[in-house]
């Protein structure tokens, strides 16, 4: 579609981009750093895009979308994919009809992440094919790819993005003539598509079958490719790595592998042979230089040093010197802060009178932990604020289990907090909790997303807001109360005091928007 010209793009838009030139009928994802704007993007160019309320559900109404024959995309950032898990790894052994193209945003340095894990090693867990976009030309080129990967081997796709790859702008030629999307129907497939242990037995030997065919497809496909140089060094790189290694090292032969789960080690080795010194350069775990060494392929790894943060050109120089003394830090910035104004600052005002232990989770109001408040004593994972705050209260002495609260935010409560309320009914500390469900009507942290409790769908369309005290209510919560923290904000001090006294299960719905969705819905 070269008439088309080309678009300064970023990766993230530049798989929106692909998804709707290559017939994707259906999108979903939650949102999470640096993956959001996959589907805020193809939802604006015209395509079908949903919020789920997590990950596990974006991925299962995309595998459903896919058994009907559509062509489905599911985003979400690298920790997102540890709650999508387990329907990644059957969906593996299932297998798809329309193509399923997971996008897996990885955040290497934890830019906006608590963890840098490396997804490539859910590629090998879960048996699924991995590609790794180096640039937006590539998230656009690799993204109609792994459609056309997940039809032909009917199988799930991931695409691994990096933080920089998604945010980063490069030229991008749309090389795909767009196609609608296909016409979908049912098919039964039952031997397919119910895993019972009988049918699942076969599936396992059928996905190991077509891993090893598209391993033999990828020693010869364009995805991966040698790029010439001199014998002296070569470079066996994936996704952002390989254009820094091609600029710290501009001498170098470089193996750039687009397709990296499973790997064309037939080539790699050939690769390895051709040159004097073969070093692999990868951002994260090993994951490259260990499944070459584990065949018998003489590649030098890097340093244990490299294995944290992102790599740059001049962490790449350094790294094939072998010289892991510290670099050039830059120095640190003024630390992130609660908007003046924000609603969330009450509450950790209150909590941080209050002398309380503060079970914390993940969004904007994490940032409770740092001065002025200090009030928050944990934070894990999504979800977890009412949950460790449940099993502190199991354990501690009553005195200090008195003073535990749990706070979690609204999108938060909807992705993963749920299940806690259920827990906290179900198994009741001694003592009672208290939870307070800060809701300011947004998904503030990644950019003011909408969520099952807002009213809004990610196309802004009116939808039934969730209303958390009546599911805290209809769940048996005995003590449920509202406070409306811009007309109560002098009686909520009072409330939660009154809440932790009374020694029974009490969800307190702190409910103010943020000043930022404010604006956003009036423009
Ligand atoms: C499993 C997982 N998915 C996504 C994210 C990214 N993320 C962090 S917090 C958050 C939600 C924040 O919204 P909310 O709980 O409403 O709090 P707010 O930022 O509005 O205060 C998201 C999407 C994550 N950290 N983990
Ligand atoms: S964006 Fe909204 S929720 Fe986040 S700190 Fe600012 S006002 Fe508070």
């Amino acid at each position: 579609m070269g008439s088309m010209g080309h678009r300064l793009l970023s990766g993230n838009e530049a798989v929106a981009q692909a998804a709707l030139d290559m017939g994707v009928g259906f999108g979903a994802g939650y949102p999470g750093t640096p993956s959001t704007e996959i589907l805020e993007n193809f939802s604006a160019l015209g395509g079908r895009a949903e919020w789920s309320p997590n990950e596990k559900v974006a991925l299962e109404v995309a595998l459903g979308a896919s058994f009907a024959g559509a062509r489905a995309l599911a985003t979400m950032k690298h920790v997102g994919l540890n709650v999508a898990a387990d329907p990644l790894f059957t969906a593996a052994y299932t297998g798809v009809r329309g193509a399923l193209v997971i996008v897996s945003a990885d955040d290497p340095g934890m830019a906006s992440s608590q963890n840098e894990q490396d997804n490539r090693r859910y590629a090998v867990a879960a048996g699924v094919p991995m590609l790794e976009p180096s640039d937006s030309q590539d998230a656009y080129d690799m993204t109609a790819e792994a459609i056309e990967i997940s039809e032909r081997w009917r199988i799930p796709v991931l695409l691994r993005m990096t933080t920089r790859v998604c945010h980063s702008k490069t030229r991008v030629e749309r090389r795909r003539t767009p196609t609608p999307p296909p016409a979908t129907s049912f098919v039964r497939d039952v031997k397919r598509l119910v895993m019972i242990p009988a049918y699942a037995r076969p599936a396992h030997v059928r996905l190991r079958a077509t891993l090893a065919e598209i391993a033999q497809w990828g020693e010869a496909c364009a995805l991966n490719r040698v790029i010439a140089g001199e014998r002296k060094l070569g470079i066996i790189a994936s996704g952002i790595s390989a254009i820094h290694a091609q600029e710290a090292a501009p001498g170098a032969t470089v193996l750039k592998l687009g397709l990296t789960h499973p790997l064309p080690i037939e080539k790699a080795r050939r690769f390895a042979q051709s040159v004097e010194r073969c070093v692999v350069v990868e951002e994260g775990d090993p994951c490259l230089a260990d499944a070459l060494r584990a065949a018998g392929i003489a590649v030098e790894a890097k340093a244990e040093a490299f294995r944290f943060g992102e790599l740059s050109v001049a962490r790449i120089r350094k790294l094939l010197k072998g010289d892991t003394s510290p670099g050039f830090r830059a120095p640190p910035g003024k630390p992130p802060q609660l908007c003046p104004g924000c609603p969330h600052r009450l509450t950790f005002e209150i909590l941080r009178k209050l002398n309380c232990i503060v079970s914390g989770d993940i969004g904007c109001y994490t940032l409770g932990v740092l001065p002025p408040f200090e009030a928050m004593d944990t934070c894990v994972c999504m979800g977890a604020g009412i949950t460790v705050g449940l099993g502190l209260r199991h354990a501690l002495p009553p005195e200090q289990a008195r003073r535990v609260v749990s706070v979690i935010g609204d999108s938060t409560f909807v992705h993963s907090g749920i299940t806690g309320l259920v827990e906290m009914v179900y198994n009741p500390p001694k003592t009672g909790h208290v939870v307070i469900i800060l809701d300011n009507a947004t998904t503030a942290m990644t950019g003011l997303q909408e969520h099952p409790g807002t009213g809004r769908r990610l196309d802004a369309t009116p939808a039934h807001p969730i209303s958390f005290e009546a599911l805290a209510r209809a769940l048996g919560v005995p003590r449920v109360r509202v406070v409306d923290l811009a007309k109560e904000s002098e009686a909520y001090e009072g409330i939660v005091a009154e809440s932790l006294a009374a020694e029974a299960l009490t969800v307190l719905v702190a409910r103010r928007p943020c000043i930022l969705a404010l604006k956003k819905n009036k423009e």
